[in-house]
């Protein structure tokens, strides 16, 4: 702070600190938010003593606006320009920090137990953190577990870890015969079967069959229709 000509007494200028940077945070509380220019002088300064945390953050600002003379001589006055009222001081981080993942646990049917990963960040950021990531291995989204979207997993603001949660899918309905060569895309063609089976079987004749498995919800297989039909 500079006074363009030295006074017989001391100037004393009140100040306000903004700017993305937080008091007492960021840096350490400066109280009160006085200075002075001491007579016979010219200038003074105003410290901001930034205090290293471990916040990964951008670079912040701190604005030191002069508002007004507390005391001093009349004939001192602040500036009439607004711009030479204020000046800006950053402060530049030194933090930063990785992103991995973990297994927590492991998913099982019999439950169904889901499948839990665990995202973990080395350091907690001033904002919220949003990784993409894949599925892959042998279970297949969509039939050994529950579709995962998006596929995106959020560590927030000042936390360090977030979770990815795979919904296991309970497969017993399709049963056990299906032997070591368990596939996914197997059970698909066979979903399918299934499907195009119960509406592939309406243009038979046999509308009133049809009907009433319609009327029950019950799925009969084409073959034992073609046999009533025989009788
Ligand atoms: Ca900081
Ligand atoms: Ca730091
Ligand atoms: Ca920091």
């Amino acid at each position: 702070m500079t006074q363009t000509k030295a006074s017989t007494v001391d100037t004393v200028v009140n100040f306000t600190l903004t700017g993305t940077a937080l008091e007492g945070s960021d840096y350490t509380t400066v109280a009160p938010h006085t200075v002075t220019i001491l007579a016979g002088q010219m200038t003074a300064t105003i410290s901001i003593p930034t205090q290293d945390d471990n916040i990964v953050e951008p670079t912040e600002t701190v604005i030191a606006t002069l508002t007004s003379i507390a005391s001093g001589n009349t004939n001192v006055a602040l500036s009439g320009t607004p711009a030479n009222r204020s000046a800006t001081a950053n402060i530049t981080d030194n933090d930063s920090a990785t992103v991995s993942i973990a297994k927590t646990t492991d998913g099982n049917e019999t439950g169904p137990v889901s499948g839990v990963f665990t995202v973990t960040q080395t350091n907690v950021s001033s904002v919220n953190t949003v990784v993409n990531f894949t599925l892959t291995g042998t279970a297949q989204e969509g039939s050994d577990y529950t579709n995962v979207s998006p596929n995106k997993v959020t560590i927030l603001a000042g936390q360090t870890t977030a979770t990815i949660t795979i919904p296991t899918l309970n497969e017993q309905h399709r049963g056990s015969n299906r032997g070591g060569g368990r596939d996914a895309d197997d059970d698909r063609q066979r979903q399918q079967q299934r499907y195009v089976g119960r509406h592939a079987a309406e243009p038979d004749g046999d509308g009133e069959h049809h009907g009433q498995r319609q009327r029950h919800g019950v799925e009969l297989p084409r073959r034992r229709t073609a046999m009533r039909q025989d009788r």
